[in-house]
């Protein structure tokens, strides 16, 4: 890059704050270069880290980055951030969409007029947008016959879920039945939303309506195109939360709308006294933080509308008013406290206490003897005789956080389930499209077994992104013998081993350790510390007795195992199953199917960490046999705030994401090719004359590109290789000549009248 710069030349100069900062050289000395920067500083960089600032770049900024004059990171940077300022939010990297949360209602972006627009409309014809993206893979799904994917990533906050049901709503639109109304199939597909959110969502420090589970929604077209089905699937539901929340966060949603829940709409049981809800800072589920109200939302009405979305996704009023039964149900059991009894025995600490405990059983409809004994005893199976044994106070608390949260995550599954029962599938469905909404990568002060499952999502994402650019790019180029010097890439294979490995991997010894009574997480990590002392991707904190370091490919995660073995046992206590199975109401015993006797008795360990790993690999399956479609959203600062585009924090969120790297491949490379049979179906309308003629097909296809005067493709094999913007070219002579040739018909057939 320095070979350009001289004195009086543009460039970009790394900045400790901004990034980078425009500037001008003044001097140069050596390798080493003077520059006035635009806020007038001088200071002194090497040549060789300067970047050439294009200065007839356009006032707005570029729509595509593969459009720019100079790529390379400052441009990208600027370019967003020179958009972002006049509410561009949007801006393509090739075919990869980057969205920049406005932390705004930008209603203007989203209405049907726009839908209407965007419609057949080639990507890069109109503004950068969401729309497009779903436009192009619903062509490609009908045109092709494909099943298409569109993953959305990036951090917590960066507006995943928000794109997310922009996509689906357009989709919707698309594949939406014209003239019904009612519950069809795409109201329902939108309508899961907001239930999803009711219980899924909360506010946490980085979102006030933060999803604290992954989802894949897959939305089944038949030959016609139009919505015939739908599936949901979700991913690790953030269980911790339903008992423990810190400062400044919230609980799910549903609790506080369930406290907020008007009166009059209780008219139809016999009051909501039967709840015995009211101030939600009286529940100790609720009253570790002291956030109850979200600004912006009137938990009451959200309370209506939840209940309105249940309703049109097929819950019916029992359902509902037994799932709030439910909830309410979880936030008196959170108040049930104990006492020393005698011995180690716990007993319930007050009248209070046996109140709650009261309520509890009352709303799930169980024995409230059977609630009190399972909550402080426990019974234990030895080979040789079954034991009764009492737990101390701090026992009987974890047992009953831990009941509430296996009921809240059970009436989760019950309610993905529900609503996929609901919309229903089609099983004569031959294409889908799916749009993935999961977690994006974290890294917080401490990180437990979440973030590591979290992160381990994203690493098989990235992988997947990277195989997608890169591998299959590369494999392309190189099966076709085209002119291409080969781009490094950072492949993280080797950090998915680490975790995923069997046996060997993280996992693996965390299912050994579970299964073994005697180990600790103070065992567990010396052996990771053993097994993996020399694996590059793995770092034993200095002083570390129980923490852990993964280096992953967005930066090094330190990892507490304190809870890796008790977060990693999916397991019910068989009193608290025995006890909701018999509940006298159906929707509760639902919840807690019984058992076949041996699974039961066997008390076999399964580990929340398998199973997810499967599920992830069931995932993976399904978009590696689909066309992929990418947007990466960004979280422009950490204030949630309109306006602030922080570029360190949005550098790092580009590196991350792979985007930057991605724009190196694409550009360097050919982001288009065509078989030449494809290519020639499409542009030989530009030359007749080759139909005429007995060409070989790429002597054709050479031809062509000549005729309209552009160079720097190639030709492979059995394919043309085009650069950024060839094929838009292409497009728009082709309307032309089209045009051209359709005013001659006309005139022929008028002529003959
Ligand atoms: P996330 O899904 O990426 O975070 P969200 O989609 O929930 O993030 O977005 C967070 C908030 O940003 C929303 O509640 C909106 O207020 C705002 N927002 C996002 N996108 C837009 C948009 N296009 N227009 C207007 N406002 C927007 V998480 O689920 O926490 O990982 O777990
Ligand atoms: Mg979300």
């Amino acid at each position: 890059m320095s070979q350009d710069i001289n004195v009086g030349s543009h460039i970009w100069v790394e900045d400790p704050e901004l990034a980078w900062i425009d500037g001008i050289v003044i001097n140069t000395n050596g390798a080493e270069a003077e520059i006035q920067t635009s806020d007038v500083r001088t200071v002194t960089a090497k040549l060789s880290k300067l970047y050439p600032k294009d200065v007839e770049a356009p006032a707005g900024g570029v729509d595509d980055m593969t459009k720019l004059s100079y790529l390379h990171e400052p441009a990208v940077l600027y370019n967003l951030a020179t958009r972002y300022e006049i509410n561009e939010i949007y801006t393509y990297c090739g075919n990869i969409l980057i969205a920049i949360n406005p932390f705004r209602e930008l209603s203007h972006l989203y209405d049907v007029y726009l839908m209407e627009r965007y419609k057949g409309a080639q990507l890069g014809e109109l503004k950068p947008h969401v729309f497009a993206i779903a436009d192009v893979a619903y062509r490609a799904m009908i045109n092709e016959g494909k099943s298409n994917s569109i993953m959305v990533s990036g951090e917590s906050g960066a507006g995943k879920t928000e794109t997310t049901k922009m996509l689906m709503r357009y989709l919707a639109y698309l594949g939406g039945h014209a003239a019904a109304e009612g519950r069809t199939v795409e109201r329902k597909v939108l309508e899961s939303n907001p239930v999803l959110e009711a219980f899924g969502n909360a506010k946490t420090v980085r979102n006030n309506n933060s999803s604290r589970f992954g989802k894949f929604v897959e939305i089944q077209f038949d030959e016609r195109g139009q919505i015939s089905g739908a599936a949901i699937r979700t991913y690790l539901l953030e269980k911790s939360r339903v008992c423990q929340i810190s400062d400044p966060e919230r609980n799910y949603h549903c609790f506080y709308l369930l406290c907020a829940a008007p009166l009059e709409f209780f008219k139809s049981f016999q009051d909501i006294n039967r709840y015995k809800l009211g101030d939600p800072k009286s529940f100790h589920y609720l009253n570790q933080s002291s956030c109850y109200e979200l600004v912006g939302v009137d938990d009451a009405h959200d309370y209506l509308a939840t209940r309105k979305a249940m309703d049109i996704v097929g819950i019916s009023e029992n359902e509902r008013e037994a799932i709030f039964r439910v909830v309410a149900a979880i936030l008196h059991l959170g108040n049930i406290t104990f006492a020393r009894g005698e011995e180690d025995s716990s007993i319930l600490q007050d009248d209070k206490s046996k109140f709650h405990l009261q309520m509890t059983a009352e709303l799930l409809m169980c024995d409230s003897q059977a609630l009190e004994v399972a909550l402080c005893k426990r019974v234990m199976i030895t080979p040789e005789e079954i034991i009764k044994r009492s737990l101390d106070p701090l026992g009987a608390t974890v047992s009953r956080d831990g009941l509430a949260k296996t009921i809240y995550s059970r009436l989760f599954d019950w309610l993905v389930n529900k609503i996929n029962v609901s919309i229903g599938q089609d099983p004569h469905s031959k294409c889908l499209i799916g749009v993935l909404d999961i977690y994006g990568f974290e890294s917080f002060k401490t990180n437990s077994f979440e973030q590591f499952c979290i992160n381990f999502t994203n690493e098989k994402l990235q992988q997947h992104f990277n195989q997608h650019v890169f591998k299959m790019e590369q494999a392309l180029y190189k099966s076709e013998e085209i002119d291409w010097s080969y781009v490094e890439f950072v492949d993280n294979q080797d950090v998915l081993d680490l975790i995923e490995k069997k046996p060997g991997g993280i996992i693996s010894l965390l299912d050994e350790a579970c299964m073994f009574p005697k180990s600790t997480h103070e065992t567990f990590a010396q052996k990771l510390y053993q097994t993996f002392k020399d694996h590059r991707r793995f770092v034993k904190p200095k002083l570390a007795r129980s923490e852990f370091t993964v280096v992953h490919y967005a930066g090094e995660v330190q990892y507490q195992s304190d809870q890796f073995l008790d977060k990693n046992k999916d397991y019910v206590v068989p009193e608290y199953q025995d006890m909701l199975s018999a509940s006298k109401c159906s929707f509760v015993a639902g919840l807690f199917p019984l058992l076949p006797e041996e699974t039961a008795k066997s008390g076999k360990f399964s580990s929340i960490g398998s199973r997810f790993k499967l599920q992830l690999q069931q995932l993976m399956d399904i978009l590696n046999s689909t066309e992929p479609h990418y947007i990466r959203c960004i979280k422009p600062n950490n204030e949630l705030k309109p306006e602030i585009f922080e570029n360190v924090n949005v550098l790092q969120q580009l590196r991350s994401g792979g985007v930057l790297e991605a724009i190196r491949v694409k550009c360097e490379g050919f982001p288009t090719h065509r078989t030449f049979t494809e290519f020639l179906n499409r542009f030989a309308t530009l030359a007749p004359e080759i139909l005429e003629g007995n060409y070989e097909e790429n002597v054709a296809c050479k031809w062509i590109m000549e005729k309209m005067g552009l160079s720097r493709y190639q030709m492979g094999k059995t394919k043309i290789f085009l650069r950024a913007g060839h094929m838009s070219e292409l497009d728009a002579r082709k309307a032309k000549v089209l045009g051209e040739s359709a005013i001659v018909v006309q005139k022929q057939i008028r002529s003959h009248l």
